[in-house]
């Protein structure tokens, strides 16, 4: 059904796949997550071809666009490093002031927030939770089920991503399995 006032979307994500055009795929492998996971030891002995997570993005406008709005779709396979679930590598937004939404869509996981003064805290994130990230903090998922784990996200076009603080740093906790549950250590 279309008229020439009521036109079909041009983006997707149905069956948990972001489609339509300008849509960007990226994949982060073992090898892709250095300095991520503690057990430097299980770490070197994990394939570095295992896949960890996948983003698909939709960047409508150039990176650093003031009110520019961006959309992502994060899949993070189920998977353990040592007693450390499978998670993204976590940033700081480069304008650090910027606010993101993050919120589940399928699976079972945990996202991980920490302020610039390194404190730590963690919410549930499950399909239908809705995480409002403000600025200043920084971010990370794990999945912690045996499924895959789908979040939505949506960010400022001029935030920009901060890696290297958390890569030299980390985050000041972390996230382990201690006897099949989730704890924040
Ligand atoms: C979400 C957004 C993206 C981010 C992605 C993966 O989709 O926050 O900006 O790139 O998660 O997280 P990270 O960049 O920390 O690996
Ligand atoms: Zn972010």
């Amino acid at each position: 059904m279309t008229s020439a006032a009521v036109s079909n979307p041009t983006l997707f994500f149905n069956g948990g796949i972001l489609q339509g055009e300008g849509v960007e795929h990226a994949t982060r492998r073992i090898k892709d997550l250095d300095n991520v996971f503690q057990d430097t030891k299980v770490f070197g002995k994990t394939d570095p071809e295992t896949l960890v997570y996948e983003v698909s993005s939709f960047l409508p406008v150039a990176e650093g666009t003031p009110g520019g709005l961006y959309f992502g779709l994060t899949h993070i396979h189920p998977g353990k490093v040592g007693n450390e679930y499978f998670m993204t590598k976590g940033h700081f937004h480069a304008l650090i002031d910027r606010a993101e939404y993050y919120w589940g869509i399928k699976g079972e996981g945990v996202l991980i927030l920490m302020n610039e003064n390194r404190e730590v805290w963690a919410e549930r994130m499950f399909p239908g939770s809705l995480h409002f990230i403000p600025g200043r903090v920084a971010h990370r998922v794990a999945n912690t089920g045996s499924q895959l784990l789908s979040f939505g996200a949506s960010w400022p076009a001029d935030a920009g991503h901060n890696y290297e603080e958390i890569r030299k740093n980390g985050f000041a906790r972390r996230l382990i399995d201690k006897n099949g549950i989730p704890t924040l250590i």
